[in-house]
């Protein structure tokens, strides 16, 4: 029988503290009225951005079982979104559950977690860029910062400032690696003037924008929830842009509700405080056609 709920298979790590990866996802897709299926990459201590001596454990076999026991059971999802990865073996596994589990109206997304402030996590290294660039063709969207989507175009740096036509130029470039979508975060804008966010779609050939306020803090995790709140807003219907909009908002208004709290930035946002604002009704959209 069909569900009337939407489903979504969620591949992610479940780190214990700090925020981010399941933590923020299975609320944040639940609160948008998105059943979330968890497939987990791995288990930690804490995310590892700003923790040392962090447990880690590798969930590879895990998977394999869980994949066959949904296998059996038949099930099928209306999204399947994937994030930060425990082993370049599991590259491949996302790739050939994407194959087997998406039917044609299903939205893959894959965010494709790597790196921010322009180097590599901890755990994460050339294989897995090299493997990403793979994994990302099988995706509908993909949601890179700007350091990921560096590395998975091989560029040598990311300018201080990037002019409107070098971003379209690599959304572009990432775009002809397989995704129909590439949305780019943390982009940094002329003078200084904080970053946006920037998307273009193939199908279409448009590319949008939104400003994102600036504010001097960056805290691990607010990529899993911006991509989880896309991930919801467009598996709810919205446009492409809207979707974009609601998410910096959200991710945005995070932020801020925890920034006046001089608590450290590793401990992550104040993700229950903003929770409810998902079912407000949509009160400004700013995104610009670029
Ligand atoms: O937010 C991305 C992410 C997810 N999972 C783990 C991480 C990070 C970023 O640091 O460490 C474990």
């Amino acid at each position: 029988m069909h569900s009337v709920i939407q489903r979504i298979a969620a591949i992610h790590d479940l780190s214990g503290f700090g925020g981010g990866s399941l933590s923020a996802v299975i609320p944040i897709l639940s609160a948008m009225g998105i059943q979330v299926c968890s497939l987990p990459t791995a288990i930690l201590s804490t995310h590892t951005g700003g923790f040392s001596d962090f447990h880690f454990r590798d969930l590879t076999e895990d998977m394999r079982q869980i994949i066959s026991h949904w296998r059996r059971l038949s099930l099928s999802f209306a999204g399947i979104y994937s994030g930060f990865l425990g082993s370049s073996e599991q590259l491949d596994m996302v790739r050939d559950f994407i194959s087997e589990f998406r039917d044609n109206g299903t939205l893959v997304v894959v965010d494709p977690v790597l790196g921010d402030d322009g180097k590599l996590y901890d755990t994460m290294d050339s294989d897995m860029v090299e493997g990403m660039r793979g994994l990302i063709a099988s995706a509908d969207i993909i949601t890179p910062n700007i350091t990921e989507a560096r590395l998975l175009l091989g560029e040598s740096d990311v300018p201080g400032a990037m002019c409107t036509e070098e971003i379209k130029r690599w959304t572009r470039a990432l775009s002809e690696l397989g995704p129909r979508c590439v949305i780019v975060t943390s982009v940094p804008e002329d003078l200084g003037r904080g970053t946006s966010v920037v998307a273009h779609d193939r199908v279409t050939g448009r590319y949008w924008k939104v400003a994102c306020p600036y504010i001097p803090a960056c805290y691990p995790g607010t990529g899993d929830i911006f991509a989880s709140v896309i991930s919801g807003s467009l598996l709810q219907g919205d446009s492409l842009p809207l979707s974009l909009d609601r998410a910096v908002q959200f991710v945005s208004m995070a932020i801020r509700t925890t920034f006046g709290h001089n608590f450290p930035e590793r401990e992550g946002v104040f993700l229950e405080r903003v929770l409810p604002s998902l079912n407000a009704p949509v009160s400004m959209s700013s995104f610009e056609l670029i």
